[in-house]
Formats: structure tokens, sequence, C-alpha cells
């Protein structure tokens, strides 16, 4: 740990003396853990970053800085996917991405690091129970998803194959996160094969370019964004770990989606087959101010916009059919050669663009006294994962259908889109649908034959736990057509 004096030099160098303002009134306790997190500041790194972060904000709503003009839409024929293909060869995809996963080539890598302000609940987003009958919160739905992958793999090809799950959290989820795994047996995964890595938080920043306190003995910090992935898999040797285990495919995802499949067996494959070296998931855009960013073409570059940097007016432009112009919505499914990770750590993690983000951030004033601010006072930088697609050799697009992939838990319920209720309701439907499809018949506990419940009331569980029971399916074909990615053999 550093002492105050070198704290101090630093601290002028890098032109932040005011962070120790309130130094006097601080006690043993508190000076020794400001100490401890000041030793870790370069003091021209953070220099550099307050700097840019006020350049930047200054910039940040100025056209020159606008992407809107250089945008063009991703031809259709560029996209592949589930609607567009015929049986034989989605199925050529699926064989291949099982082949894969059984070979240990395939590992997931969930984004766990955001503070999930919008959800507005204190604990990590996975920890979240959306109330589905089973009680099952999103990180034991991924987790038995992935058994259920592992598994499916594992027979197909007669292997023991294991998917491992890498997990990037941040200083606020990563304590929180490894109790919650522990208090759950790793929902029977193996925990060697759960492996969680922290990312690195950055200060925040007024808008004349000073770092934010918090307290008068703690500044205000943030995690640097779902792009600080690349920086946090070469500062916790999570590379090596991945080439240790032999992984050359990656499936990276963020938390909050409760349809997404887990090491997609066809999206990997596609993404194999055609020899990529970085993919995208997406789904029709729903309507232009929908949260997701749009992949799309800039200068000639494929790249995501993401949707806080378009103009309104722009993500409602209609192509000649009358759809949506910009229509390939981001959903944060990302495939990723290991290769190409290294390539990213090693030559271009340090080209990302820093976005910025305004944000209200509490602070002290000078007094001392804390304050909640009412309006945006401060700028987090943040890197986006989607930057490295620009530096793909081969970058492909993977469609989806939105109601089988894609329902995010954004809001707190009360929300019109994006809350609890939605995300409970499409995972209810998907079941109703995946029921339906396997010619599954309803009876009553006394079983005697019922007409189907409604959609959105037909949940599928290892614990047998639905709103309406089922007892009569052909389960032969719900195991092997329909049931792919949750754990349940039992119905
Ligand atoms: C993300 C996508 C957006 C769209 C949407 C779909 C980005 C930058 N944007 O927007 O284009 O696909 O999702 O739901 O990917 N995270 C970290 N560390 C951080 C910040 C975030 O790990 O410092 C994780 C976070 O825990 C989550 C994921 O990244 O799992 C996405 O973050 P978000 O929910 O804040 O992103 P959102 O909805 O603005």
């Amino acid at each position: 740990m550093i002492s105050i004096e070198e704290a101090r030099s630093r601290l002028d160098l890098a032109g932040q003396s005011h962070i120790l303002q309130f130094w006097d009134e601080l006690g043993a306790e508190e000076r020794n853990r400001f100490l401890a997190d000041l030793s870790y500041l370069d003091p021209e790194e953070l220099r550099d970053h307050c700097r840019g972060a006020a350049e930047a904000a200054s910039r940040c709503s100025s056209p020159q800085d606008r992407l809107d003009e250089l945008m063009e839409p991703v031809p259709m024929e560029f996209i592949g996917g589930v609607c567009r293909s015929d049986k034989k060869t989605l199925d050529d995809w699926e064989n291949e991405g099982f082949l894969q996963i059984s070979l240990n080539r395939v590992a997931v890598l969930l984004l766990a690091g955001g503070q999930g302000t919008r959800l507005g609940v204190p604990y990590p987003k996975g920890m979240y129970n959306v109330g589905l009958p089973s009680g099952k919160t999103l990180y034991q739905i991924q987790a038995e998803r992935i058994r259920k992958v592992q598994e499916l793999a594992s027979t197909r090809h007669d292997s023991m194959c294991k998917v491992p799950w890498y997990i990037m959290t941040s200083e606020f989820t990563l304590e929180p996160t490894e109790k919650f795994f522990k208090e759950n047996n790793y929902f029977n995964l193996d925990p060697s094969d759960v492996v969680m890595f922290e990312q690195r938080m950055i200060p925040a920043v007024t808008f004349d370019g000073k770092v934010i306190l918090e307290g008068k003995g703690k500044i205000a910090m943030a995690p640097d964004g779902n792009g600080g992935l690349y920086r946090a898999l070469v500062d916790n040797g999570i590379l090596e770990d991945m080439k240790k285990r032999g992984v050359q495919y990656l499936h990276v995802y963020c938390v909050d989606n409760i349809l997404v499949k887990m090491a997609d067996p066809v999206f990997i494959g596609f993404c194999v087959k055609k020899g990529a070296d970085c993919g995208a998931k997406v789904v029709e855009k729903a309507y232009p101010a929908e949260p997701v960013g749009v992949v799309c073409r800039v200068d000639g570059v494929y790249q995501v916009v993401e949707y806080s940097e378009v103009l309104p007016e722009t993500t409602a432009l209609r192509g000649p059919g009358g759809g949506l112009l910009y229509s390939a919505g981001n959903i944060c499914n990302h495939f990723f050669t290991l290769e190409f990770l290294m390539d990213v750590a090693q030559n271009f993690e340090g080209k990302l663009k820093q976005h910025v983000a305004l944000k209200k951030v509490p602070f002290v004033d000078a007094k001392g006294t804390a304050v909640k601010p009412d309006k945006p006072n401060g700028i987090k930088m943040e890197k986006f994962v989607f930057d490295v697609f620009q530096f793909s050799r081969n970058f492909v697009v993977f469609e989806v259908l939105r109601e089988e992939e894609f329902s995010p838990l954004k809001n707190a319920d009360g929300a019109p889109v994006d809350t609890p209720t939605t995300a409970r309701r499409s995972l209810l439907n998907q079941h109703y649908r995946w029921v339906l499809a396997a010619e599954a018949s309803f009876v009553d506990p006394q079983r005697e034959s019922i007409s189907p419940p409604k959609s959105g009331w037909v949940h599928i569980s290892s614990h047998l736990l639905w709103t309406c029971h089922i007892f009569s399916c052909k389960m032969s074909k719900l195991q092997t057509e329909v049931v792919h990615y949750i754990n349940e053999t039992d119905v």
C-alpha cells in the first residue's frame, strides 16, 4: 500500500488533489481502506481518463460524432438464420455444434458485471426470481441449460463432455454471485467448470474532469462496460485457462435474457461451418425505440451501433418493404473463436472506443454532505463488448426468432416492456408451444382429460412444477424434438 505522501504526489500529478480534501476527517480504518484503493490508480492513466471523459462528454451530442450519416443496413443475403434455412441445413449446423461441444471445444461466457440499475434490485440480476412456478432464478435456468446441452452432446457422441462456464463479474457482483453459487451447490455443475473473474472499475468524473467522491474517503467507481471483458480476460489469465481446457469457441451472452440458448449448437455450428471468427445473433427489431443496438455497416465495416447513440429519426427509417431499415437487433449473444479473442487482447484492446454515459452519481459536496442528484452530474466511460466486430476477418450474422430466443429482463414491473412479468410469460408461452408441438394431452389430477390450458400456463421443470398437470405427453417426441434446453426428463 502507498503512503499518504505518495498518494498526494500521484494525485497532484493527475490534477486530482481534491480527492484527499477530507483526509483529516477520516478515521484510521477509513484511511487505510482509502489508501489501498488509491494505490491502484496510475497517475498518468487517471489524468488521461479524466481529461478524456470530460472531452468526450462535451463532444457526445455534437453532430460530427454521430454515425447516423455513415450507417447502412446489413444486406439481407449476408444474414443467415433460422427462418431463412431449410431443415436439413439447420440439422447440419446443429450436428456440427453438438460435435464441437462433445469434443470439449465450446465454452459459455456470461457478462454479469453490470449494476442492473433499471431493475433496481440490490443484488446481481442473475439471482433474480421472475416468479416462475418453480421459483428458479436466471442463474439456475442458465446452469440447467448448460447441464442439458452437455448431456445431449454426450449422448449423441458417446462422450463425457464439459461446457465450462466463465462468468465475468465486477466489484459489485463478484461476492454475492460466488456466495449464491456456493449456497446452491453450483446448481449441480462441477465447481471447477465454473470460473468467475472480475472486470476493472474506473472512476466516475464530473463534466469538468474531476473524479467524483462518493464518500469522504471513497471514490465513485463503476465497471468499465461489458467491453471491459477483453482486459479482464488478460488480467485474470482466462485466455490461458481456456487454452488449457482445449476450448476453441465461445458463446458470450448477457445475464438477463430468460430465453437464452446456452452454447446453442445451431448458432455454434453455423459459425464454425462458415469459418467465422466472430458472430452475432440478431432478432428483427420490434419497434424503432427498442433498446437494442443494430448490426449494420459503418463506412463499409460491420459493427453494432448502440441504441443510445443513434438519432430517433434514423431508428424510425423504413426500408422498401415497409419494415424498419435498421432491423437487425443485437441481442448480446456473440460467438468468438479463442484465436480471435487472443488477437483482440494482443492487438486491438487499446483501440476500443470509449463510450460516454451521463449518469446521476451520488456524491459528497464541498462541505462533506451526501447528495443524491436528480439530474445527470457525472460521466461514466464504458467499452462495449461488440466493438471488436470491426477487427474480425470473417464476421457473420445469424437471425433467430424473438419468441424463441429473446426476452430480456431490464425493468421492474410497472414498466411497459422487459419486466419480470414479460420474461415469465415468454418462458411459459414457449413451454406451452413445446408441449403442443409434442402432441401432449392435458389431464387434471384425477387423470381426466381437459382442454389445453391457456398459453402462458405451462411450465416444464425438473421439479414437476407447473400450473396445469401434464401426464400423457408423447415423451419420446417431447424429449428428442422439443425439450433441448431444459433440464427435464420426467414430465
Ligand atoms: C445490451 C446491448 C444492446 C442489446 C441489449 C439486449 C451492449 C453494450 N448493449 O444493452 O445492444 O443487445 O443488451 O438486451 O452490449 N455488463 C457487464 N459489465 C459492465 C456493464 C454491463 O458485464 O460494465 C453486462 C450486464 O451485466 C449485462 C450485459 O453486460 O449482462 C448487458 O448490459 P446492459 O443490460 O446494461 O445492456 P443494455 O440492455 O443497455
